[in-house]
């Protein structure tokens, strides 16, 4: 309900500024979109998250707190994703909790808020190759602002429009989770907790008015992209080779 409320105005919007631009189908994505996060697993994190699309190039900006903050004696690093191609929606415990441990696992939340359409973690050195580790770049500990300018792929601008882009931040603290749980391994990587790659905070973009609220993205705090290339230590290693595998198996899951 919420979305299609927020959708309407700014559809019309763009279709009047769509008819004043010559050449709209290439570049149709372009906009703003935003989002204020769902703290799906009821962990008490909260955020934003901002995308300004110009052509095929997305800025994307996102604020979280509250987050998981150690993991292995390290920084807890947090991979997140523009998800598409599913409902555009995020799950709740309630309806998507199919095996009743009492949390979405990243995989009960795929009807949901589908695969992964865009790796938001992916830093200048990663950017163009597919080996990219999302972990070694990915922001890490309980809070932490996050801004990346990449080229956008066509099925997440599509994604996007349509109304079905959601960023998803992943890794969750197995502390005050049920023992089910707290002691599961990863449904992605066997390696890993079923917490390391259970989604922690879930929003549906959706598109802001032409013109209208701030972006959240501005020219003078762009440039960040060395966010997150943090030293690894021994525990990190351990999730960087998890995590790799997590956006691996998920793609290769599609
Ligand atoms: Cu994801």
């Amino acid at each position: 309900m919420k979305k299609k409320a927020l959708l309407l105005a700014p559809a019309v919007a763009l279709g009047l500024t769509a008819m004043g631009a010559a050449p709209a189908m290439a570049d149709h994505a372009t906009g703003s979109y935003m989002t204020t996060f769902e703290d799906i697993n009821e962990t008490g994190a909260s955020g934003q998250a901002w995308i300004t699309v110009e052509g095929d190039t997305a800025t994307v900006k996102v604020e979280a707190a509250g987050l998981a903050e150690t993991f292995n004696d390290a920084a807890f690093p947090h991979v997140q994703h523009i998800h598409i191609g599913a409902e555009g929606m995020c799950p709740t415990i309630g309806e998507y909790d199919e095996n009743g441990d009492g949390i979405v696992d990243t995989v009960e939340g795929q009807p949901a808020y589908g695969m992964i359409g865009t790796t938001l973690s992916v830093g200048d050195a990663a950017k163009d190759a597919s080996t990219a580790t999302d972990v070694t770049v990915a922001p890490s500990g309980s809070s932490f602002t996050y801004e990346e300018t990449f080229k956008l792929n066509q099925k997440t601008q599509d994604s996007l429009v349509n109304g079905t882009g959601v960023v998803v931040v992943h890794g969750i603290d197995p502390a005050g989770l049920s023992e089910q749980a707290a002691t599961a391994k990863s449904n992605l990587v066997p390696e890993l907790p079923l917490a390391a790659t259970a989604p922690a905070l879930c929003g549906e973009m959706s598109m802001m008015p032409a013109g209208g609220a701030d972006t959240g993205v501005t020219k003078s705090d762009q440039g960040g992209n060395e966010m997150g290339m943090v030293a690894l230590g021994g525990g990190l290693l351990v999730a960087a080779g998890g995590a790799y595998a997590v956006r691996r198996r998920m793609v290769a899951g599609r």
